[in-house]
């Protein structure tokens, strides 16, 4: 048997054969392009050469490529577990000519792949072609390509829906050609007449897309001509897979085999592959048992969920409520769900991870490296949705209840809530509402699902609006200033010298000719200093003269007009004026500039510290590099403790002073990963980068500007750590003069504290510990003394304190002051014990509150209740309050009415002792 990995390695080996640059798979999450929710496609990470926008040194390259199709144009979650040949997560084999061969080699190519390299049979392969829709002729040329290995039968016309492909709305699309492999005709069809490659049944297969790219569709639909004809294509290793190894379904391939074993394993049950081809008849199929296609069904939802979910993981998606993270949680929640169908209700699919580092951590490196963080975020998330059940389930069963007794519909909105609030996925909510005869209004659902996304999609709009739009003189001063180019001289220096103004613009980003005092506006020139943000690393900030003496202009930001072009300063004239043609001095801040340099090699300091005190899982979900501080972010799963940073201060201060020079150079992407440099999960790098190391210690690739080396840091401290979001953590931290300020104010302030207490350091622990007891003492005495002198000397009763006889009970109010809520426990205590039988109802007051206990002694409570006194009399007061039958406690608020509330407790006590109690009448006020 073939297996996938060398089915992977054999197509990438022709490739290269035939002159194609092997490219590494991109991240799931594509960079930079606010089109696209995850990569859908092997072209997603070419789109810009396609457009003509971007120039690399190969026009032939071919890939493997890690995709997700779970939303938008192309989205398979549906089909997922049904589906013998549908995946959310797969990769895509791809072969790509940028303005380089188009149809005629692109037909070759992939005829003799499959037909020579690895011996699929001629007669078993159809290809299609677009036969005309739309406008758009039918592809002749592809037609006769083929006709030169094909029988005319075995060329299949289609449409639109089958045979154009676009990646997305906008963007590069063309006709195309797939090759299909007829498994047989002996394989079942549900269809009363079999459609032929445009079945959904499994005779046959489609394999291998051939894209023809000839057009970029614009919004409005138009499709405009690509610079170049270009070749894109992808076949699903899933599916090729399968048919090289003889299988109908990919989930018997071994891409999926030690999985679904493993979730055999964990669940007690058994997967049963399909049987039938090609060495079996139709006759030989004994239909499984629903209880048996409700279990594959399952298991292929948790093996292809699972496999999502660690390469999402891997590359940095973390399961929230928003966007990327939302659709990642949404899977997760739906492979828990099918693992309840399974009898798995403890966290199971964590156990699910090591499997697949074993399958594909060779081929995907990430997920080895992040094999430990991607096992502990699933398992965090497995333990959240149960507690989500714990919540949802009984807002569920209530929505699902009242349904039942009404039209036994469960109206849209309601499930979109408990969806959407709660958490519960949808089929979770069928399933208990189907038990119960409840049907789902689909359609209410849809709509509040609709109506959602768009809240969602102008936000994401907004966000992704950040370049400003500038506008020129004339089109020849735009060519003129985008062929300019952007130089950037700061890695060397801070200052630059006579430099032409390329372009001046006002606060409006209209190209303007001059700039007057006390005008802002933008400055493009011909060489720069200024460092524009990047990296976590903010812009520089400084001056911009004219060398005349002319004018002066302080620059306190710098932007991009579009990728490519020269940056712009944002400035104020602040004396003077500037003109286009100019020569300036250009000059960064220096020590500004420094301040930010430190913080930058310190952050790499930190990066590696961090990797070695709490391990390698540790990934960087952002970071900030200001000149008065540094922020990092990363991931990891609990707080960290005093001695984890205070050795993370260590490691930095032991890098400080070795004091070694920090390296940067030029290199290829390609070396620079081998050579173990840090790269940034879902950040696009070109050919060339620029890596940056603190040699021994830290490699990463960066573009920012560092110290020459560890020692210009001078000191280094943490100021601050805490989490940002589940499973993301941020120091904050400080260095150089900041660093030795910030320890001399925490030292002043010691000292100060110290002075105070009149010791020193090692003696400040007991100089406390002595201080406290003394204090504990003396309110204990102080309590004991306000307590007795309200409750009066021996055999002498307060002058504050009232007696008085009710219906054969002694009844006693007082008015204290001050005092706290134990001190009146202890002074009604005291009362109580004095009179052995009767009621007691203290008032204290202090500026802004009363409070009142009242306490009854256990052998009238069943004539009178405390709580119900206290019920009675405390609203006159402004509070109100409750307790035991023998004791009652309550706040109020108004302390100028509490003489007439205790003259007024006599009234209340005398009917609740006559038995008249007066629920339900209103307290005298
Ligand atoms: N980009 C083409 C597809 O995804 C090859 O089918």
């Amino acid at each position: 048997m073939t297996t996938a990995s060398e089915i992977r390695a054999s197509f990438l080996r022709y490739f290269e054969r035939h002159g194609h640059r092997i490219v590494p798979s991109s991240s799931l999450v594509p960079h930079d392009d606010p089109t696209l929710l995850f990569t859908n496609a092997g072209m997603n990470q070419f789109k810009d050469l396609f457009l003509g926008k971007e120039r690399r040194e190969y026009r032939r390259a071919a890939s493997a490529q890690k995709c997700m199709r779970v939303s938008g144009k192309h989205n398979d979650l549906d089909n997922v577990g049904p589906s013998l040949r549908h995946h959310t997560f797969f990769e895509m084999l791809g072969n790509f000519s940028f303005g380089d061969y188009f149809k005629e080699g692109a037909i070759d190519l992939a005829w003799q792949l499959l037909t020579a390299e690895w011996s699929l049979p001629p007669s078993k392969l159809v290809a299609t072609i677009f036969g005309g829709e739309g406008g758009i002729p039918r592809d002749d040329e592809a037609h006769r390509f083929w006709r030169r290995f094909l029988p005319a039968d075995q060329i299949v016309e289609l449409g639109l829906a089958d045979n154009f492909w676009a990646m997305g709305d906008t963007g590069p699309c063309g006709r195309c050609s797939e090759v299909h492999y007829f498994r047989g005709r002996d394989l079942p069809c549900p269809e009363p007449v079999c459609r032929g490659v445009a079945c959904s049944c499994d005779r046959y297969v489609e394999l291998w897309n051939n894209v023809f790219m000839e057009f970029d569709r614009q919004v409005d639909g138009r499709l405009n001509p690509l610079p170049a004809p270009s070749i894109d294509t992808g076949m699903g290793l899933e599916r090729v897979s399968a048919v090289l190894q003889g299988t109908i379904s990919n989930y018997d391939t071994d891409l999926f085999a030690p999985l679904l074993a493993r979730i055999g394993e964990v669940s007690g049950l058994t997967y049963s592959p399909t049987p039938g081809w090609p060495s079996g008849q139709a006759s030989d199929r004994s239909n499984p048992s629903p209880e048996t296609n409700r279990t594959n069904t399952s298991m292929r939802v948790v093996a292809d969920h699972a496999r999502a979910m660690t390469f999402l993981i891997a590359d940095g998606v973390v399961p929230s409520n928003e966007w990327r993270g939302y659709v990642l949680r949404k899977i997760m929640r739906r492979a828990m769900r099918h693992g309840m169908r399974l009898g798995l209700t403890d966290p199971f699919l964590y156990r699910l991870v090591d499997v697949l580092v074993g399958e594909m951590g060779p081929a995907y490196p990430e997920l080895a490296a992040n094999q430990e963080a991607v096992g502990r975020m699933i398992r965090s998330e497995e333990e959240r949705f149960d507690a989500v059940l714990t919540g949802g389930l009984p807002r569920l069963e209530e929505a699902v209840e009242r349904a039942a007794s009404a039209q036994g519909v469960l109206p849209g909105e309601d499930a979109f809530r408990l969806y959407d609030t709660y958490g519960l996925p949808l089929d979770f909510v069928e399933d208990l509402a189907s038990e119960r005869h409840v049907s789902i209004d689909r359609a209410g659902f849809d709509h509040a699902m609709e109506a959602q996304r768009d809240k969602a999609r102008a936000k994401s709009a907004f966000e992704g609006r950040k370049i400003q739009e500038f506008s020129f003189r004339s089109e020849d001063a735009r060519q003129a200033l985008s062929a300019a180019g952007d130089v950037f001289e700061g890695y060397a220096t801070t200052v630059v010298r006579a430099v032409p103004i390329l372009a001046a613009f006002d606060e409006s980003c209209r190209q303007v000719e001059e700039l007057r005092e006390g005008a802002s506006g933008y400055l493009a020139l011909g060489r720069t200093p200024f460092y524009l943000e990047a990296g976590g690393q903010v812009s520089d900030t400084g001056e911009i003269r004219v060398e005349t003496g002319a004018g002066r202009a302080a620059v306190d930001g710098v932007t991009r007009i579009a990728a490519g072009w020269p940056r712009v300063h944002r400035v104020r004239l602040v004396e003077g004026a500037v003109r286009e043609g100019d020569l300036v001095t250009a000059e960064a801040g220096a020590a500004l500039r420094d301040a930010t340099r430190r913080s930058h090699t310190a952050t790499h300091l930190l990066h590696a510290a961090l990797r070695r005190v709490l391990g390698a899982h540790v990934r960087q979900a952002g970071s900030l590099v200001a000149p008065d501080r540094l922020r990092f972010d990363f991931v990891h799963f609990s707080p960290l403790t005093r001695d984890e940073i205070n050795a993370l201060e260590r490691i930095v201060a032991e890098e400080i002073r070795r004091n070694t020079i920090v390296d940067t150079e030029e290199r290829s992407i390609d070396e620079a990963i081998a050579a173990g440099a840090t790269a940034l999960f879902g950040e696009k790098y070109g050919e060339r980068v620029r890596v940056v190391s603190v040699p021994g210690f830290s490699m990463e690739l960066c573009g920012g500007t560092h110290c020459r080396a560890t020692g210009d840091i001078g000191q280094f401290t943490v100021v601050s750590e805490g989490g940002i979001a589940a499973g993301v953590r941020r120091i904050e931290a400080i260095t150089g003069a900041d660093a030795v300020a910030a320890s001399q104010a925490a030292r002043a302030a010691l000292d100060e504290v110290l002075g105070l207490l009149g010791t020193t350091a090692d003696q400040a622990r007991s100089a406390v510990d002595r201080l406290q007891a003394d204090v504990k003492r003396l309110t204990r005495e102080l309590s004991r003394m306000k307590v007795e002198s309200a409750r009066g000397q021996q055999g002498q009763i307060a002058p504050t304190v009232a007696e008085t006889e009710i219906a054969g009970t002694t009844l006693v109010t007082q008015k204290a002051t001050n005092l706290a809520k134990l001190e009146l426990r202890q002074l009604a205590d005291a009362h109580r014990d004095r009179i052995k039988s009767g009621v007691v109802v203290i008032a204290s007051t202090t500026d802004e509150r009363v409070s009142i206990v009242v306490s009854v002694s256990k052998d009238l409570t069943e004539r009178i209740q405390a709580g119900e006194i206290v019920k009675q009399v405390a609203p006159m007061v402004g509070g109100s309050g409750g307790g035991r039958p023998d004791f009652a406690e309550a706040g109020g608020k108004d302390g100028s009415r509490v003489d007439e509330m205790l003259r007024e407790t006599r009234q209340v006590v005398e009917r609740l002792l006559s038995g008249a109690g007066g629920t339900g009448r209103q307290p005298p006020r």
